[in-house]
């Protein structure tokens, strides 16, 4: 079975209790079970993970190389400010999709610039959680029709 990795960013361990007017009331616990269940309808695997760290972010993206058919990631503030983590989705090689929960465009100005989305194969942006089960049905869609 393929198998996807789906990333988060930081902050996003606080899912459900952090400006839940911005994120919702799900917690990433729920994320993860959604996540799962999307995945399952389209036959993939899921290697759900979460870190505050920008290396280990690096680190995560260098590992999904040989393991996952893609990558659905959250790059949470860092999708703003981090040329690193751009540099290793380019470096990967593999389809990655990048996913904001709120509508980044409608916030505060700092946040309409995003490093990833140049390297990002598709951009899910204010669909709330939903936006995960989206970029997985993307990811899939990519990965059954051999364009990943
Ligand atoms: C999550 C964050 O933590 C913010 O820093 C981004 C993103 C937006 C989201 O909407 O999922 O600006």
């Amino acid at each position: 079975m393929a198998s996807i990795l789906i990333l988060n960013g930081p902050n996003l361990n606080l899912l459900g209790t952090r400006e839940p007017e911005v994120y919702g009331h799900e917690s990433l616990a729920d994320v993860e079970a959604l996540c799962r269940a999307e995945a399952a309808t389209h036959g993939l695997d899921v290697e759900f993970a979460q870190s505050n760290h920008e290396g280990a972010l690096i680190d995560a993206l260098h590992a999904a190389r040989g393991t996952h058919a893609g990558v659905v990631f959250n790059p949470g503030a860092y999708t703003h400010t981090s040329v690193a983590l751009a540099d290793a989705v380019s470096g990967i090689r593999l389809p990655v999709i990048e996913v904001h929960i709120s509508n980044v465009h409608a916030r505060e100005s700092f946040r309409h610039h995003s490093f990833i989305s140049p390297v990002a194969k598709s951009i899910v942006v204010g669909a709330g959680t939903n936006g995960y089960r989206l970029g997985i049905a993307q990811l899939a869609h990519l990965i059954g029709s051999g364009r990943g």
